[in-house]
């Protein structure tokens, strides 16, 4: 979808499904553009607890803000487990870039800061002020530019001031974030190969989802460690998750392919990527909070 098809149909459901979604602007990118947060409230009362998803953060990763467009109206007919989280997703965190990469650069990474010296762009996931500036390029030509420091984008800023308010007010079990490519889905740390609190969970409720993911076409995606798995990285949002508001389960899932098609993944493999990562998050969400011991 163009950023314009996303809007309107984040209009719609608001509009169409009112008695449990809602959708709200959590501030603007850097250009003035909305960051619109989906909030789809439990069907029952609220004992399950809270997960947050993220798209969109990395522009040319137009797989990311697809899938997790279609898990929307998936979480308004579940009727199980899922029914009773407050699940927020944020499906396009860098609206100005998406925009950028379908009028101009269909590579493009970052946000559209103008920084002085010609080249533009902050990577928005190495802007997080947690370990900011240690796995990352002061360089502005770099893709992977940090910024002038800790959450100087405001698209960083609203996605943070977000998840601290949800944070505060429910019990966050989980985040994930998503990106392309390479079919991997990485725990943290990605700023040390050290181990984080959590790590065999992670991993055990990791394989859970590639096992499920796997089960329909075949696709495998590997859990591995982002910093030891991947590459050294700071200032991301899995790391500020887990390290900040030091949730449980926190997670980057890098959806098809492998590298064949990459960022520029044909359109006909959409629809198959998100059911088999739809069979991922069933099974994900119903082994993490409440109850999530049946499957130890
Ligand atoms: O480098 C990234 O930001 C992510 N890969 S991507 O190709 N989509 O840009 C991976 C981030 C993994 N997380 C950490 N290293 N903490
Ligand atoms: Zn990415």
């Amino acid at each position: 979808m163009t950023l314009d098809q996303i809007e309107w149909y984040l209009k719609e459901l608001n509009t169409t499904h009112s008695s449990r979604l809602s959708v709200t602007s959590i501030g603007k990118s850097i250009e003035g553009r909305d960051i619109w947060l989906v909030h789809i409230r439990p069907r029952r009362c609220s004992v399950g607890g809270a997960v947050w998803i993220e798209a969109g953060i990395h522009a040319r990763e137009w797989i990311s803000p697809a899938v997790v467009l279609q898990m929307i109206p998936l979480f308004l007919e579940d009727c199980s487990r899922l029914e009773t989280l407050d699940i927020f997703i944020v499906p396009m965190a860098n609206p100005d870039g998406y925009l950028y990469s379908w009028t101009s650069n269909r590579l493009w990474r970052k946000n559209r800061r103008i920084n002085s010296g010609g080249c533009d762009g902050v990577d928005l996931n190495r802007n997080w002020d947690f370990k900011f500036g240690l796995f990352s390029s002061d360089n502005p030509c770099s893709e992977d530019y940090r910024g002038s420091a800790g959450f100087s984008e405001p698209e960083t800023q609203a996605l943070k001031d977000a998840m601290l308010a949800v944070a505060g007010t429910s019990n966050l079990l989980m985040v994930i974030a998503f990106h392309s490519y390479g079919q991997y889905i990485l725990y943290p740390w990605g700023w040390t190969t050290e181990e984080a609190p959590d790590t065999q969970k992670m991993i055990g409720r990791g394989e859970l989802w590639a096992t499920a993911a796997k089960k329909r076409y075949g696709t495998v995606y590997q859990v591995i460690n982002a910093g030891g798995g991947l590459y050294l990285a700071s200032g991301t949002t899995d790391d500020w998750a887990k390290g900040v508001l030091q949730v449980n389960y926190s997670y980057t899932v890098e959806l098809r392919d492998e590298g064949a098609q990459g960022f520029v993944l044909s359109p006909d493999q959409i629809k198959p990527c998100s059911e088999e990562v739809w069979d991922g998050m069933k099974i994900l969400l119903r082994a993490v909070g409440p109850g999530e011991h049946i499957f130890l």
